[in-house]
């Protein structure tokens, strides 16, 4: 019997993996993941060679070279619960031997980064800065449902926070670490950085009230403020969490690099998005 039956792993007739309907050799080991389908084309124009294109639902891909580099830009729509779709399927299709349903003996580590833009929880990093997630703190549940390896640092650092912050009663925060060595790859001097928080929903979940009141109207300014070891939270989005919790425990390199578009704090929004975003972009794809 294989490893994956057919109501586990869905397979597409050419041979794809079911949402993403891509086929192994369609994707590059190098990934750019984007929220907005309509960035992924804005990504790929800077290629010097496009190998594929597809989109099925909100998945679309588009590989290629750029400078020598074969590079894939994959969009997962908003939200954990797809990038659990997302990020499975990646893995599946390059660590699943898709025609046999086996696990491949040989694994491949991906590198994968996301381009995204994010909400600003502290007054000193201004609107439309570039910032990268050192670490993922999830108040969303998807993270839950996996067995997780957490190191010693990235525990002490998880218990500080559920000490810390004041969140809804019902939620269990959980931590995880962005790839040391792609954070490397992407840092430099005008990068802020600091602790992504990643949320289930982009308005009351992050905070936000519109007509709906909140059960928590604390939890903003508890991250604002919270401080542990030289760690604090820098930004709010809704995909880190599950990029990193699930994309590290299948042995792959996660990150995250966001435009800041609306400084929750100082409550300015952005007028720059599609300057900027374009800046990020060609920022992204010169460090990668
Ligand atoms: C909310 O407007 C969306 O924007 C952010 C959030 O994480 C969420 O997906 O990222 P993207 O611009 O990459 O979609
Ligand atoms: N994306 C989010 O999730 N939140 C913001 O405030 C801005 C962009």
């Amino acid at each position: 019997m294989p490893d994956f039956l057919p109501s586990e792993l869905v397979v597409t007739p050419k041979g794809g993996v079911y949402h993403l309907d891509i086929c192994p050799d369609e994707l590059a080991h190098k990934i750019i993941i984007v929220g907005d389908q309509d960035r992924v084309e804005v990504v790929s124009n800077y290629f010097d060679e496009i190998t594929h294109k597809n989109q099925h639902r909100e998945f679309a891909c588009h590989t290629g070279l750029y400078q020598g580099k074969e590079i894939s830009v994959v969009s997962t729509g908003i939200g954990t619960d797809n990038i659990d779709i997302v990020i499975n399927e990646l893995d599946a299709l390059v660590n699943i031997d898709l025609e046999t349903r086996n696990e491949k003996k040989e694994k491949v580590s991906l590198e994968i980064i996301r381009l995204g833009t994010c909400g600003i929880l502290q007054n000193e990093i201004p609107i439309d800065s570039f910032i990268l997630s050192t670490h993922a703190l999830g108040i969303d549940n998807v993270g839950h449902f996996y067995e997780r390896n957490v190191d010693i640092e990235t525990q002490k650092l998880e218990k500080a926070i559920d000490e810390g912050v004041k969140l809804p009663k019902y939620i269990k925060p959980y931590l995880t670490k962005a790839s040391e060595e792609l954070n490397n790859k992407l840092d430099s001097a005008e990068i802020k950085k600091g602790i992504t928080v990643t949320s289930s929903g982009f308005y009351g979940p992050q905070g936000r009230r519109l007509r709906l009141p909140l059960v928590e109207n604390e939890m903003l300014d508890s991250f604002s403020d919270f401080e542990y070891n030289g760690h604090y939270f820098s930004n709010l989005e809704m995909e880190c969490s599950a990029l990193f919790s699930l994309g590290s425990s299948l042995g792959h390199k996660t990150t995250a690099i966001c435009l800041g578009l609306a400084n929750r704090r100082k409550k300015e929004f952005t007028k720059n998005y599609e300057s900027k975003i374009i800046e990020l972009i060609e920022y992204v794809l010169d460090k990668i």
